[in-house]
């Protein structure tokens, strides 16, 4: 019997790549989907047509016990989030309910879906195993580098603080409850279905937009931000390493290497053949009220446990996503329009 999968977050980066990974796995998989017309679900659906899809909102906690009712499923991928960290400064009360409580109502909904009383559920088999999508952000302004499972918290959003509350929701049902729940902390992982407003992307756009004539400058913040970058292939192939272990734990998956936004910048244009002094522009207002300087992982224990490694270097991610948005620019172009990052 095959194993089935159900993930939130299916129509995002992560959950395109991660529905590939487990349905090469034999896999079932099911994606939740939300709101009457998503384009986004039309899009992941031509891309993996063996996928299926189940309706339901990290909002409303009726509809995940009935997708996860409805789907049974062995594991659950909890990636469904508003993963933008500036939205979380407009939006803050909208940020922490999905990414936050919405991490409680998933949970809720696999405790009443498996009847889990006071005293059941301790026997690990048969259970339905959760992974949570927790974050570096929580990390936030590091007291110590590189951060690993054994570093403290210090979040510098909205969005870092729900994801924190997220994760230690599911620690405390996996103690209180005996479930089987992972959080994984994942540093930034990009790839050419990023979406628009991360920075790599809004890199990788402008720079095939600027090479093809349609676009002259690119406007960037903080330039010195140094973040740890991965492939997003790469680390959805962690989480399912995670949930595949005879006991639950977090495990922080990163390359444990530390590149600034200029540097991606720097690299992006020189695919092309270009400066990139002469394009970039800093704007001040992208600029973030409480900013994470620095982030580097120290993912020994994933490496040791898991037998994880990352198979993608930052220079060949930048060079993988330039090319592809050179492809899809000319494209789009050749029909009269702009390049976006819905053309994936
Ligand atoms: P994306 O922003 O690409 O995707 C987010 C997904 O969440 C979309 O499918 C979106 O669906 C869904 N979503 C948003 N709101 C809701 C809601 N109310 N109910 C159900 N689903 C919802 O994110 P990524 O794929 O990059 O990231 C996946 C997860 O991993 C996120 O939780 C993110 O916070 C976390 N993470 C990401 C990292 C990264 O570098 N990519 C690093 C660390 C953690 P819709 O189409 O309906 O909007
Ligand atoms: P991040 O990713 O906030 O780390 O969150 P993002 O790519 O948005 O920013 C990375 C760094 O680049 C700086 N920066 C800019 N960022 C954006 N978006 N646009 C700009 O123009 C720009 N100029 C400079 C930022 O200030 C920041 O320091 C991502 C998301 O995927 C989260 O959901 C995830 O949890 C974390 O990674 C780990």
């Amino acid at each position: 019997m095959s194993k089935r999968a159900l993930i939130t977050g299916i129509t995002g980066q992560d959950g395109s790549y991660l529905a590939e990974h487990l349905l090469q796995q034999g896999y079932q998989v099911w994606g939740l989907t939300r709101g009457q017309a998503n384009p986004r679900k039309d899009r992941v659906s031509r891309l993996i047509p063996e996928l299926q899809f189940v309706s339901g909102d990290l909002m409303d906690q009726g509809s995940l016990v009935a997708a996860v009712d409805v789907v049974q499923p062995d594991e659950i991928y909890n990636l469904g989030a508003i993963s933008f960290v500036p939205m979380s400064w407009q939006q803050a009360e909208l940020v922490t309910e999905v990414n936050g409580t919405g991490v409680l109502r998933m949970l809720e909904a696999v405790r009443m879906v498996s009847g889990f009383g006071r005293s059941a559920g301790r026997d690990p088999s048969g259970q339905i195993r959760f992974y949570q999508a927790s974050s570096s952000e929580m990390f936030g302004q590091v007291v110590e580098s590189p951060q690993s499972e054994l570093t403290s918290f210090h979040p510098r959003s909205p969005y870092g603080v729900a994801k924190a509350y997220g994760h230690y929701i599911t620690q405390n049902y996996r103690e209180s409850f005996g479930m089987y729940g992972v959080s994984g902390i994942l540093f930034n992982h990009e790839s050419p279905r990023r979406g628009a407003e991360f920075v790599t992307r809004k890199i990788s756009l402008a720079v095939a937009q600027i090479k093809l004539g349609l676009q002259d400058k690119l406007a960037l913040g903080n330039l010195d931000a140094v973040r740890d970058w991965g492939f997003a292939g790469d680390y959805v192939r962690a989480m399912h390493l995670m949930l595949s272990q005879d006991s639950p734990a977090d495990y922080v998956i990163g390359t444990g290497r530390m590149h600034s936004v200029r540097e991606a910048a720097r690299i992006a244009f020189e695919c092309v053949g270009l400066d990139w002094e002469q394009h970039v522009v800093v704007d001040p207002a992208l600029v973030r009220p409480a900013e994470v300087e620095t982030l580097c992982a120290d993912c020994g224990k994933a490496r040791e446990v898991l037998g994880w490694e990352q198979t993608v270097e930052f220079p060949e991610l930048i060079q993988m996503m330039v090319e592809s948005d050179l492809r899809m620019a000319g494209q789009t172009r050749d029909h009269g329009k702009l390049l976006t990052a819905a053309s994936w």
